[in-house]
Formats: C-alpha cells, structure tokens, sequence
C-alpha cells in the first residue's frame, strides 16, 4: 500500500468518475494525432461547446451503473455485464468504438455468449485492445482490497477481450484506481512505491517491463512525447495503459495537467486521457476541477448520481462525506 492512506470521500469518488469522462470528451477530438499542440488544447478548453464523450464513458456508465444496482455479495454478474456493454453499443454505435468491438456486441446482442463471442476477433486470439482498461475505473469504487480491485477489473474485461493483455490492462488501471482513490492528497505521492504496488497486483513480464521504464520516466520528469516514444501511444492495453499511468505520476496532485500530458502524448488520446483523468480525479477529487469544463460535460449529471449512489453504497462504508 502507498505510505499515505486517506479515507475515500464522495468527492473521491465524483472526481473519479468526472475525471475519466472529461479526459475523454477532451481528448476525443484529438484521437489518431501523431502529436497535440499545446495551442489547440488550449482552444478545446476554452471553447464554449458542449464536451461530447465517447465509447470509454459510455462503456464507464454501464460499469458504474451495473455496480451501482449490485448491493449483494457478488459485485459482478459478467453475464449480465456483457448484455449491457452490448446494449449500451447497441444504442449509440456512432460513439467512436474501436474496430474489433462492435462485431463482438453484434454476437451477444444476435445470442451468442460473450465467453464465445469475445473470440471471435483477431484470428481467434480476441483482442489486446485497451478497451477494457479505459472503462474499467468504477470497480475501484467497491473493491476490498488492491488484489480485489485488479480481479474486479479482469472480470469485468473478460466479455470483451479475451486476450490476456487486454485483461491485464484492465486489472492495471483498476488497481491504479484503487491506489489512486485510497492515497492522501495531503502527502506527496510515492512513485516507486505505487508501481511497486502495481506489480504486485499485475504479475505478468512485459508489464512488469512497462513499470519499470515509467518509473524511470517520472524520475526524469520526460515530457508527453517522450513518453508515448518510450511507452507508446495507440489503441493496445499494453500501448496505452502505461502510458496514462506515467501521465497521472508526473502531476499527481493536479489532475488538469494530467489529462493535458495525457492528451498530448497523442495517438490514443481520449483513451489515454480518461484512464489518466479517472486516477488523478481519484486522487485530487472533483472540487479540484475545472467548473466550466464540467459544465459543459454531456454525461455531468449521470456522473453526479452515479457518484451519489456508489459513494452511498453498502460496499462502501469507509466513503465519509468530506
Ligand atoms: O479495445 P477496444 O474496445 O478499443 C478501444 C479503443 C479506444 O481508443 C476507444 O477510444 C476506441 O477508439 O477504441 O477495441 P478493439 O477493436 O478490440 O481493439 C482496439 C485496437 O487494438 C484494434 O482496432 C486493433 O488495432 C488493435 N488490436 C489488435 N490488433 C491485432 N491483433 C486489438 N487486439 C488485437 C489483436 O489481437
Ligand atoms: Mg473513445
Ligand atoms: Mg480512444
């Protein structure tokens, strides 16, 4: 466990979600950019329109809401979770989803079963896509313990990425999230001693590999594309997950300029921003940001009582209501 333990306040829990969703929305109209300006973020912030998001909160509120409703023992029915995954794709496929994605939503909403289904692409070997990580956040949210949140988190990406590194990604930022959401604010963030955590919760090499030169990074300060040279920057777990963690452990304590390293690292960028965003809003919480931008978030209110309910929820006791 990180040194500073702090209790996980409702607005821990709004940041978390607030967080994934406006690096989301923010980044999204960057996706597939070798590089960001800095110039044109900054016009996307101040712009006046209305933030839209994409698949990764769409595919986030269905997790939230699936654990919001869940009050028993077994915090994840996978069944029932891969029918509303594919419901949620059936009713906004224009959301921007990834290429493998939709044809494994047709199979569940056409009967077929996700354990099934989720095979069906790339060859058979299913996919290695980052899908899995960027909407896993919520399950932080009513995990027990670090090892509990990286199994929630592999769980929930199982119906749809039957490759291991897509799972293991999202056993990654699922875990991220829970030492995210359960580190003090107050103290400095320990950098080594979080991915030490990490490694612990995600045992499998090329990760391990992954943690090692993000460590490296953070200490040398490397800059957004630096790091998407080092790590990468596209639409793999394994390309992507390290890469918003590096992002959120350069500026820990300020989760705007996590989701702007982020976004600039390229490629991937709402992707990689969401998964950044979610863990610097766990940290910091919502009263850290920016009240225009997430006045012009399109999913603000079902984020508002989504936190409502899992910060209200049974699982939860610890959450107080700072
Ligand atoms: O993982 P997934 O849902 O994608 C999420 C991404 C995010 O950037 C979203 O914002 C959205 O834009 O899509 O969707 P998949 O199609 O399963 O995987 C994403 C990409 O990873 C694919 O388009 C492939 O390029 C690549 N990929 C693979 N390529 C070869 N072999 C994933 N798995 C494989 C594989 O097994
Ligand atoms: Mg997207
Ligand atoms: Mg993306």
């Amino acid at each position: 466990m990180t040194a500073a333990f702090a209790a996980v306040t409702h607005d821990k829990v709004l940041g978390l979600l607030l967080g994934g969703a406006l690096g989301d929305a923010l980044g999204a109209p960057f996706e597939g950019r070798p590089s960001v300006d800095a110039a044109d973020l900054a016009a996307e912030e101040r712009a006046p329109s209305r933030l839209v998001h994409t698949d990764d909160t769409a595919l986030t509120l269905a997790l939230a809401e699936h654990l919001a409703q869940r009050r028993d023992a077994e915090r994840l029915d996978v069944d029932a979770l891969a029918l509303e995954f594919a419901r949620a794709w059936r009713a906004e496929p224009w959301r921007g989803y990834g290429s493998g994605t939709p044809h494994v939503f047709g199979l569940i909403n056409a009967g077929v079963p996700w354990t099934e289904a989720s095979r069906a692409t790339f060859q058979g070997q299913g996919s290695y896509g980052n899908g899995a990580a960027m909407r896993v956040a919520p399950v932080a949210l009513v995990a027990d313990s670090l090892h509990h949140a990286a199994e929630l988190g592999q769980r929930s990406g199982e119906p749809t990425h039957s490759h291991k590194h897509g799972q293991h990604g999202a056993a990654c930022q699922a875990a991220a999230a829970y030492l995210a959401l359960h580190s003090d604010p107050a103290h400095p963030l320990d950098r080594t001693r979080f991915l030490q955590d990490l490694a612990r919760a995600v045992r499998s090499r090329p990760w391990h590999e992954k943690f090692d030169r993000a460590t490296e990074l953070t200490r040398n300060g490397a800059g957004p594309k630096h790091t998407a040279h080092a790590l990468g920057n596209d639409a793999s777990a394994l390309g992507s997950v390290p890469t918003a963690l590096t992002a959120f452990l350069t500026h820990p304590d300020d989760t705007t300029q996590t989701i702007r390293y982020a976004i600039q690292t390229g490629g991937d960028a709402d992707t990689i921003a969401a998964m950044a965003g979610a863990l610097a809003g766990a940290r910091n919480g919502a009263s850290t940001l920016s009240r225009g931008l997430i006045s012009r978030l399109e999913a603000a209110d079902q984020l508002h009582h989504l936190a409502d309910q899992l910060a209200g929820h049974p699982r939860n006791p610890t959450v107080t209501s700072g």
